[in-house]
């Protein structure tokens, strides 16, 4: 028969069950905690021996991880850090209220900082170092929301003036602006770390975290004790980037990754986990995936109440209780809470006879007791090879009483009337002057009041204020063109690929002694794809404990080499991982003060459409480096079909506006747009980075042409071949993979339809609409003036003729130059799922191929007048396609 859950549990000897727990409380008592760990450890690796169910639970009482006797005293001044805390909550809440009485609905957020402002303060006056010695010190990853009370901090500390605060989310009307939530791009010397999209933080800073050990192994950064902080909100914690990458964390024993995991309860609509309980879920998964959990449930008040329990009773109501229960505690007053907590049992409310129902309203949550949170945060700075995380539990829009403490309300909370702000005032004892409640003032300090010396010395001792963020000068010199002179000669009549020759391009680069060191390739588990298998032996793939095996593979050249100083980041599957790893190696130069030049290789369909957001991110944190999207082209990639062939990632790139993306053809292109980009990036400093889609289409690639065509390479376009047949009567643009089919065009058109057509190799549709955007503005600006022309014009001269342009992605793309080459452009290009099939029978069915140029260039001489319309009709057929079929983008 099998048992019931109840039936199991049962205590069916309970005397005996007491000698036992007897025991184990005499050998901590005597021992220590330790001795007790180890023998119960012992005990369980017993009892599954003994075939005892004994796997344990991952989770642990509702209690503190943290016993009272273990706790160590508060180090601060506890009456002045709460002064200034106080002040500190004041101002971000009145930068708020403000912001939206004088302009209604422009938004911000009260209760997330105000649920947030102990666990920061404690932060700030102890532990979050700005530098270590003459090295950048910890990383902050703030939870976006919260920016009010950063802001308010960095008004106190005198960074910011109360210009800014009245300016909050007046970016652009008035000056200065301060940006709604953290944002690099728009405040460089302040935020270092875009957080508000969710997930984006945590995410980014496991490997954030990882990549400072990567960089010390490597001897690159000296070796500290700094450590990432990752604040992150409990509703927050639902997205999948924010726990997808735990493990990274606990496999390499990043000890110095701790995440703060705010507990309110509550996210924007209601509470996280209504009918259960989000901390203990939050501890089961964390402890699961191998981190130090610290629970920091309850308040100092509370203490007194388990120690005078002697029953249990108090810690069995508590974990009778569902996080919609305790949401109702705090937004309903200490009367509800002495009926509904404390009444069920007679022994519970005999606790709290002697207390007040305004005393037992304030039993504070841990998140909000000083001591507790300063108790946490020690033990997870002094905990060694795992990373940390704290369970915070606080109260959403604490200290906001009717106006929102707890509340379902109170995400959105941003309009307090008079009262309630002078109720704010009151709660934390700030003596306010009517006329700063009317008038809702900012509260600022003498600069020698004690308030601001402490906060002044605080931070002088922890390095500095922050966050900050204040690049070095970055001493590159980029490598000549001639670096790559394997790659301007062309692949001297063999064929190969647009990936073979990146990989030549890096391996050249990696040849540099200067430069090398700075280069991070980073593959998500493809090496072998893009033919890079070679590097593993030669870099070394980064392992941080070194290879514990003999590869499997170890009697050939190109073995699976790991190694501790290894300088291959293989990601393993994880894209959005590889991303974050590109993250941090492409802000190193701003945040870690090492100019790294970091290479991500993917395949190109799991790049822009599957981790946009992250590369949005990059973007706004002014990240370098290169985005190479392998095995690109949704005809181009064989045989795969329609979920791996990209025909619309330089669609998705042209929307980040520091992204140059470029479609090249052949090695050169490529050895030009990498040269000139290290150059922009690293000597000129620009904050901006590349898109390359590459291939794996073999075919020759020719020697670099005589004539200068850098500029045009780098700007989007060039005339790669002209007319054999006398002067053009058609122009053809071909890109990527599918220039070779517009060069097939070409013959076909001067063979058999004595039709001359120019060749031109288009690299960047996204730069040329760019640069004919620009100008286009100025001219509409300045009307009076002469107008300018657009590259694009500048370089096809004066061409009156039909242009097709043909590449292996969405006609949209081509389709963006349209408006500056009116009537002229038929795109051609691959709208549509992709199928399984061959390179032959994929470019005709998309109609990119040869034949479909040749038909779409006669078909336009044809409108235009120029060609005979029934031989255009004639040709459609001879050439083998088939008027009626399906448009294969509707298929
Ligand atoms: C990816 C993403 N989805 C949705 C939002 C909108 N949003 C902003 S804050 C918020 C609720 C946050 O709740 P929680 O993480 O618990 O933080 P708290 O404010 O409670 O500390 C939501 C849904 C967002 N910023 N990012
Ligand atoms: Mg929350």
């Amino acid at each position: 028969m099998l048992k019931t859950k109840e039936e199991r549990l049962a205590d069916l000897n309970p005397q005996e069950t007491s000698e036992w727990l007897e025991a184990l409380e005499q050998v901590v008592e005597e021992e220590g905690p330790d001795r007790a760990s180890y023998l119960l450890q012992q005990l369980r690796d017993r009892a599954v021996r003994l075939g005892v169910n004994a796997v344990g639970k991952l989770t642990t009482p509702y209690l503190n991880t943290i016993p009272v006797q273990e706790q160590v005293p508060y180090p601060g001044d506890r009456a002045l850090e709460r002064r200034i805390k106080s002040i500190i909550r004041w101002n971000a809440a009145a930068m708020v209220v403000r912001a939206n009485k004088y302009d209604p609905n422009i938004g911000g957020h009260i209760s997330t900082f105000a649920s947030l402002a102990t666990l920061s303060e404690v932060g700030f006056n102890h532990f979050f170092r700005a530098s270590i010695g003459d090295q950048p010190g910890d990383l902050l990853y703030l939870q976006g929301h919260a920016s009010p009370g950063f802001y308010s901090r960095a008004f106190l500390e005198g960074r910011l003036t109360e210009e800014h605060l009245k300016n909050f989310r007046h970016e652009l009307r008035d000056h200065p602006g301060l940006s709604s939530y953290p944002h690099p791009w728009l405040m460089p010397d302040f935020w270092q770390f875009p957080t508000v999209s969710m997930g984006i933080g945590p995410l980014n800073s496991i490997y954030q975290a990882r990549f400072l050990r990567y960089l010390e192994n490597r001897e690159i950064i000296p070796r500290t004790d700094r450590k990432v902080w990752t604040f992150v909100g409990d509703g927050e914690t639902d997205e999948v980037d924010t726990l997808g990458a735990l493990t990274v964390a606990s496999r390499e024993g990043l000890d110095n990754l701790i995440f703060v995991v705010n507990c309110n309860l509550q996210r924007l609509d209601g509470p996280v986990r209504g009918n259960g309980s989000i901390i203990q879920e939050l501890e089961g998964v964390f402890r699961g995936a191998g981190w130090n959990v610290i629970k920091l449930l309850w308040g100092s008040d509370w203490d007194e109440l388990f120690a005078r329990d002697t029953t249990g009773v108090l810690l069995k109501r508590m974990e009778e209780c569902v996080d919609g229960d305790y949401q109702n505690f705090k937004a309903r007053g200490g009367a509800y809470v002495r009926k509904e907590f404390f009444s069920k049992y007679p022994e519970l409310l005999a606790l709290v006879e002697d207390k007040s129902d305004e005393q037992l309203a304030r039993l504070a949550r841990g998140g909000h007791d000083p001591v507790k949170v300063f108790n946490a945060y020690k033990r997870a700075i002094e905990h060694r090879d795992q990373p940390s995380v704290i369970l915070a539990h606080t109260v959403k829009g604490y200290g906001l009483g009717e106006a929102g403490e707890g509340k379902n309300i109170t995400h959105q909370q941003k309009k307090l009337n008079e009262e309630e702000l002078e109720y704010l005032a009151k709660r934390f004892d700030l003596n306010l002057q009517p006329e700063v409640v009317q008038k809702i003032q900012f509260i600022s300090l003498p600069p020698e009041s004690s308030e601001m010396k402490y906060l002044r010395a605080r931070r002088e001792e922890l390095g500095g204020y922050m966050p900050s963020r204040h690049p070095k000068k970055i001493e590159i010199k980029a490598p000549s063109l001639e670096t790559f002179a394997e790659s301007l000669h062309g692949s001297r009549g063999r064929d190969a690929s647009t990936t073979t020759a990146f990989v030549a391009i890096l391996k050249a680069l990696l040849k540099l002694p200067e430069l090398s060191k700075y280069i991070v390739p980073i593959i998500p588990d493809e090496a072998r794809t893009f033919g890079m298998e070679s590097m593993f032996r030669e870099r070394g793939i980064y392992a941080p404990h070194g290879q514990r095996y003999k590869p499997v593979d170890s009697d050939v050249l190109m073995y699976y080499k790991e190694a501790q100083n290894g300088q291959i980041l293989e990601e393993g599957i994880t894209e959005a991982g590889s991303m974050a790893s590109f993250t941090a190696a492409g802000t190193a130069y701003a945040n870690l003060g090492v100019p790294m030049i970091p290479f991500f290789i993917y395949y190109s369909m799991f790049g822009f459409q599957r981790v946009g957001d992250l590369i949005w991110a990059f973007a706004d944190s002014r990240g370098k480096g290169f985005m190479l999207g392998g095995t690109a082209g949704r005809t181009t990639l064989l045989g795969e079909g329609l979920q791996h062939q990209d025909g619309h990632s330089l669609v998705l790139s042209s929307t980040i506006p520091t992204l140059a993306s470029y479609d090249p053809a052949f090695a050169y292109e490529i050895a030009v747009i990498v040269q000139d980009g290290i150059r922009r990036m690293y000597e000129l400093a620009e904050d901006r980075f590349y898109y390359l889609t590459i291939c794996n289409e073999n075919y020759v690639h020719p020697p670099m042409p005589e004539q200068d065509i850098k500029e045009g390479i780098l700007k989007g376009l060039y005339r790669y071949k002209r007319s054999e047949k006398g002067p053009a009567q058609v122009t053809l643009f071909g890109s990527g993979p599918i220039f070779y089919e517009a060069v097939k065009a070409q013959q076909i058109l001067a063979e058999q339809y004595g039709i001359g057509a120019d060749v031109w190799s288009v690299t960047s549709y996204n730069q040329l609409r760019r640069d004919a955007l620009e100008t286009e503005r100025w001219n509409r600006l300045h009307p009076a003036e002469k107008p300018k022309a657009p590259y694009l014009l500048e370089a096809l001269g004066q061409i009156d003729m039909p242009i097709i342009a043909a590449s292996d992605y969405m006609k949209i793309v081509p389709d963006q130059i349209a408006p500056w080459l009116p009537g002229r452009l038929t795109s051609l290009g691959t709208d549509g799922f992709g199928r399984s099939e061959n390179r032959e029978h994929l470019r005709r069915f998309f109609e990119v191929d040869a034949a479909s140029i040749v038909t779409a260039a006669l078909s336009a001489l044809a409108r235009w007048g120029r060609f005979d319309a029934q031989k255009a009709q004639q040709a459609v057929r001879d050439l083998g396609l088939n008027p009626e079929s399906p448009d294969p983008a509707k298929r």
